[in-house]
């Protein structure tokens, strides 16, 4: 695979100072090295920046950053489009709201393919919020709610190729916000909360998943939010949520995504290297990333299918 790495150092959508570092972290984790030794061929596009920015305000008074986030939804969705042509982007953040723009390009590439999109959302929480809905007005609450094509984004380029409902699969979340809860609710998304993955295991709800990408001939988008990962393994990451997903749950769901062959894009979100010690939570994503492109850690045999 031709592996696109696109830096998104995003600070804007959420309040704690930090993640505008993760694109270095995960370059000092030797990232690109880790992919190479996997054979695979790596180009770093480097920064983006977010560009100019306007004076755009919310209906929503919590909102913040507004602008920025504009902005930087801008740059990705043009970067990532541009990527996808080239091969597989991987979107090294900053917060989640980087996905805002990065599925905006991704989608609108697979729409020119005429082929479906399929969104993994790997997260502790739903962010499924509209400008609209946010308490907090942190916009990394927000990214689910805009490439489902949901109301609540009129400051916001319609997205190009809105993800249909069932298309999407929230995996791994144990907070969710009323609002969110309501907007779930009136959806067919795909939801695998942490009661459904404690009683069936991760393994049977994720093949369910992939089949159903691989019988559409679907294109896959994974989003990897850090607080998908239990907080003894990731603690650099604002929005710590108990009970999350170990070690071996985690590299188990990545070895599945990797075997079904179905990822076209990742996102890397949420990563605040400031919050850390010793790089230990930018290794722990560089070793799934690892894993999510060919690498056997527990060395199993491959089961097909
Ligand atoms: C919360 C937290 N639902 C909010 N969201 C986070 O602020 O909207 N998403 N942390 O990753
Ligand atoms: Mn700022
Ligand atoms: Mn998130
Ligand atoms: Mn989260």
């Amino acid at each position: 695979t031709h592996c696109i790495l696109i830096g998104a150092p995003v600070d804007s959508g959420q309040q704690r100072p930090g993640c505008l570092m993760g694109p270095a972290a995960y370059r000092v984790a030797r990232l690109a090295d880790t992919l190479a030794a996997l054979g695979h061929s790596v180009e770093d596009r480097g920064d983006l920046t977010h560009g100019e920015i306007g004076a755009e305000t919310a209906a929503n008074p919590a909102v913040h950053h507004l602008p920025e986030t504009l902005g930087w939804t801008r740059e990705l969705a043009r970067a990532g489009r541009e990527a996808c042509r080239a091969g597989m982007p991987i979107f090294l953040g900053g917060d989640h709201s980087l996905s805002l723009g990065s599925v905006a390009g991704v989608a609108q590439h697979a729409a020119e393919l005429g082929r479906p999109l399929f969104v993994l959302w790997l997260d502790a929480h739903s962010d499924i919020h509209s400008v609209d809905t946010t308490e907090s007005g942190n916009l990394h609450g927000t990214p689910l709610g805009y490439l489902a094509g949901r109301r609540g984004f009129d400051a916001f380029p319609p997205f190009p190729a809105p993800v249909p409902e069932e298309n999407i699969c929230l995996f791994g979340i144990r907070s969710v916000d009323p609002a969110e809860l309501a907007a779930l609710r009136e959806t067919d998304i795909v939801v695998n909360d942490m009661r459904v993955l404690d009683e069936f295991g991760f393994a049977v709800p994720m093949r369910a998943f992939l089949d159903k990408v691989r019988a559409a001939g679907g294109m896959l988008h994974v989003s990897l939010d850090v607080d998908f990962l239990d907080p003894s393994v990731a603690p650099a990451v604002g929005t710590t949520v108990p009970g999350g997903a170990t070690f071996r749950e985690a590299h188990l769901v990545c070895e599945l995504i990797h075997e079904s062959g179905l990822m076209t894009s990742l996102d890397l979100v949420e990563l605040n290297p400031f919050l850390d010690e010793r790089g230990r939570t930018a290794r722990m994503m560089v070793d799934l990333v690892g894993s999510l492109m060919g690498r056997k850690v527990f060395d199993r045999p491959t089961r097909s299918g």
